[in-house]
């Protein structure tokens, strides 16, 4: 079977963490075991601090929204360039917890950039390369916030307003409605069956691309 870019999509709170490790024990049932790990922002030396950057910014300087987008760029270049390009050359799986459906929907979405920007960022930045699947784990951004709401630190985006969590979702419905390369997964069920969900979905895709 041809190794695949998966990848893994959803607010905060959603479950993706869960997520990454149901998708890791399907495809090691089918004796997948090639497998690397990326998370965005993240996941190369210089994402990581971009991460750090965006995620608890500098004190006393605004972050503008189109530097963050700009920063979740550069990450997300060095990171396909480095880390994804290599690994799928070289037969390894991946699985991503994030990619750029999360800029498209949090920054063109939530943070109202508008889509000539989001469009050339996307065209220029990425030219061309996607994942082969993504996971969106769809929620309630009330439940989100719930989940979320005992964590002992909040990065700036975890404290946005719930209009904003609502405009990422709503843009994320949009987009996943429009690509039939992303799968819609109801993520307000238990965690039982959201589990039994991506794992039969995740077979039934990779049964049909079988190649
Ligand atoms: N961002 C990122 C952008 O704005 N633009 C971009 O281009 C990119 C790449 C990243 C932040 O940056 C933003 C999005 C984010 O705000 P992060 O720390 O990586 O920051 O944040 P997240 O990716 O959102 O990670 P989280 O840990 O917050 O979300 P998860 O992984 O989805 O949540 P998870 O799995 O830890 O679940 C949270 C809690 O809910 C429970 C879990 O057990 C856990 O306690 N839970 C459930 N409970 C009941 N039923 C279920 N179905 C459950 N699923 C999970």
């Amino acid at each position: 079977m041809k190794n695949r870019y998966i990848v893994i999509e959803g607010l905060e709170g959603s479950g993706k963490t869960t997520a990454v490790k149901t998708v890791v024990n399907t495809l090691l049932k089918i004796g997948i075991t090639e497998i690397d790990f990326t998370r965005e922002p993240g996941s190369t030396p210089l994402a990581e601090k971009l991460r750090h950057l965006i995620k608890y910014g500098i004190t006393k300087e605004k972050i503008t929204y189109k530097a963050e987008l700009l920063m979740f760029y550069a990450a997300r270049i060095q990171l396909i360039e480095n880390v994804i390009k290599p690994a799928l050359l070289n037969g390894r799986w991946v699985i991503g917890d994030r990619h750029d459906l999360s800029s498209q929907a949090y920054q063109g979405g939530g943070r109202k950039i508008s889509s000539k920007l989001m469009k050339i960022l996307h065209d220029n930045i990425l030219d061309g390369f996607k994942p082969d699947i993504t996971l969106y784990l769809d929620i309630e951004p009330i439940l989100c916030l719930q989940r979320i709401q005992n964590r002992i630190k909040l990065d700036r985006i975890e404290k946005e307003s719930l209009e904003f969590f609502y405009l990422t979702r709503q843009r994320y419905l949009q987009l996943a409605a429009e690509d039939d390369k992303i799968i819609t997964i109801d993520a307000n069920k238990s965690l039982p069956e959201v589990k039994k969900n991506i794992n039969q979905i995740l077979l039934n895709l990779l049964m049909s691309q079988n190649e």
